[in-house]
This record gives structure tokens, sequence and C-alpha cells, in this order.
């Protein structure tokens, strides 16, 4: 694979030349987090804050061990219906962040190869603009239903 290989260029010259800033090295990940699921569930969805100390940049792929598929989607609203659509790229604006939350972007985790149980840890790959890669250990944790988004987490009367 040609980004692989770039990718293992891009990590050699960073070993090299510590000066050179890879994607990877600005953005710190804040409270990531998987969606526990009942042993049914197809599929499941990884949350996190992408900080980033550097220029704009982008998050444009995402591989987590314990799914078969994993993609990147955002919500959109359709007529009124919210639903979720898969994108390239989940922009990140430099010197700020980027939310991936219930109802907003997320990380797909499809054809899940196991349960997830509250206390499990998922090994997550996250590929920036540049082919810099970040390896992350996130904890599986229960989510209240992320289809009504209550702000603040408090519950609303319906
Ligand atoms: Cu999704």
């Amino acid at each position: 694979m040609l980004r692989k290989v770039l990718t293992a260029a891009l990590m050699a010259m960073s070993v090299n030349l510590p000066t050179l800033a890879a994607d990877a090295d600005q953005i710190d990940v804040l409270n990531p987090h998987v969606r526990a699921v009942p042993p049914t569930a197809a599929a499941s969805a990884a949350f996190m804050v992408l900080n980033n100390r550097g220029d704009a940049t982008a998050l444009i792929g995402a591989q987590a061990d314990v799914a078969a598929v994993t993609e990147l989607h955002t919500h959109i609203h359709d007529q009124g219906i919210m639903r979720m659509r898969p994108v390239k790229r989940i922009p990140i604006p430099a010197h700020g962040k980027v939310e991936l939350k219930p109802g907003g972007y997320h990380i797909m985790l499809i054809k899940l190869k196991k349960p997830l149980n509250p206390g499990d840890q998922v090994h997550l790959t996250l590929t920036f603009q540049d082919g810099s890669t970040k390896q992350l250990s996130i904890p599986v944790k229960m989510i209240h239903t992320g289809m009504k988004h209550h702000p603040m987490g408090q519950p609303m009367a319906h």
C-alpha cells in the first residue's frame, strides 16, 4: 500500500529530523471512549476530542481491532430526520479542536468481531492528513443513546 510506504517514510523522517512535526504529533486526543453495546449489536462508535496544537489538518482514516470495517461518519439532518453518512475526512482547525460525539462526527465500528463490554479496551489507529498515525488504547463505556442529543447531558422531557 502506498499509504503504508508513505507513513513509514514519514515516520523514518520524523526520527531523523525531530524538528519536522507530523500531524499526529500536534494532536492531543482527549476523553476517547467507545460505546458499550449488547452482544447482538453489529456496530458501535468511538468518540473523542481532537485538540490541535498546530496547523489545520484532518482525520482521514481509522482502524479498530474489534471491527472488520471502520468508517468516519457524520450526522446530517434530512427532512427532520438525523441520518449517519460516511465522510472522507473530519477537518481539524488550526489551533482548535473538533469533538467527535453522539449526534455529530464519530468513528463507526462496523461488523464487530466481539462484544464490547464496559471496561474493555479497544485498539484504535487514527490516520491524519499527512499520513501520520496515532495508536490509541481506549476504554469501552456505557453511553446513553445518541440519537436524541441533550446538551450538557441533561435529560429532557419528551
Ligand atoms: Cu455512524
